[in-house]
């Protein structure tokens, strides 16, 4: 008599049903099968834009896309008005400048760095640490150590704008995130922040070379006047990136507690390996934030972006006012992504 295993291999393998072990797994979209090898960066917010076109160098000649990854968000971290990533980075509460970023290439390397001071490019030190030493993670001054010992040049991060703003911030301190904008000092009667309107998060970024390779990146200065010591999801794989060579990639912005919880990159990579499509997996991630918390989840903004292997992207976020930028051959181009409220 054939075994109940083999009868359910036989019958079920027609139908998209995988076995593992002694477990069905059911999927319930088509699977992802055609790979076209088409060259495209996608990343968060506006500023993303800028950000792509130094990806862009890279992969229009054919290069690596986690070669590209790093050489885009160098831009926004060397970027001294944007004040939510790396040099001119808002400060935590006692007045530090601590940087997160992580970076994945194709094989499932990575590498982060998480409360980082003083070095202008902390992605480079997360792949540094992917590439040089037999570790994932390196954290406060271990992670400014190995950098300032291999040639990163040590710098003062607070800007005299950024020093300003925290000072403005001490009079009353009062740390309550802004939604899209995780900065006290947005002035929500004017819409903007004192600086201008450009003021957003984090950048994610993911790219997809020339030859289906994927590549991902995520930095920050993390949530304004923050607690010392305090890391969010950014530099944690698999909550604020992760890559997957075989299905693509997913990255996130908003506050960072939030995507921790849920593991939200690896949640939506592995929701696109199931066959759905970018957003509808974003989506999915947005919505296991709001079951858990629909309380919490009206006060804070959450975005996720995603990309798979045929290149299609897509995003979802809590609140209105998430955007993404997008460079490829056919475009290039800010996106708004769907909100929940
Ligand atoms: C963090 N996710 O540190 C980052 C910050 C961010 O929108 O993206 N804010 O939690």
């Amino acid at each position: 008599m054939p075994s109940r295993r083999k009868f359910l291999q036989s019958t079920l393998l027609g139908s998209a049903a995988v076995l593992t072990g002694d477990t069905l797994w059911a999927r319930p979209y088509k699977l992802i099968e055609q790979v076209i090898n088409e060259p495209i960066v996608i990343s968060t917010w506006d500023f993303g834009k800028a950000a792509n076109v130094g990806a862009w160098e890279v992969l229009k000649k054919g290069g690596r896309a986690v070669d590209a990854v790093e050489a885009g968000v160098q831009i926004p971290e060397a970027d001294e008005t944007n004040q939510s990533i790396g040099y001119g980075g808002l400060p935590d509460r006692d007045g530090k400048v601590t940087l997160d970023a992580c970076i994945m290439d194709e094989h499932y390397n990575c590498g982060s760095v998480m409360c980082l001071e003083h070095i202008m490019h902390p992605i480079s030190v997360a792949r540094m640490v992917m590439e040089k030493t037999p570790h994932i993670i390196l954290v406060g001054d271990g992670a400014l150590q190995f950098a300032l010992a291999n040639g990163f040049e040590k710098i003062n991060l607070l800007t005299a704008k950024s020093e300003k703003d925290w000072k403005e911030w001490l009079k009353t301190a009062k740390y309550e995130p802004v939604k899209n904008i995780e900065n006290q000092l947005y002035d929500k009667n004017k819409g903007q922040m004192p600086g201008g309107p450009n003021n957003h998060d984090t950048i994610g970024m993911l790219a997809m070379d020339a030859a289906g390779n994927f590549g991902g990146a995520c930095t920050t200065s993390g949530m304004a006047f923050k607690m010392h010591g305090r890391v969010g999801d950014s530099p944690v794989i698999g909550a604020g990136l992760y890559v997957d060579n075989e299905v693509g990639g997913a990255t996130a912005t908003g506050v960072g507690e939030e995507v921790i919880r849920i593991v939200g990159a690896h949640l939506i990579v592995e929701l696109m390996r199931q066959g759905y499509p970018p957003e509808a997996a974003c989506k999915e991630g947005v919505e296991r934030i709001i079951k858990r918390n629909p309380t919490r989840a009206k006060e804070v903004q959450v975005g996720f972006l995603a990309m798979n292997k045929k290149g299609q992207f897509g995003a979802y976020c809590l609140q209105k006012g998430f955007t993404y930028a997008v460079k490829s051959n056919k475009e290039e181009k800010i996106y708004t992504a769907q909100s929940i409220y």
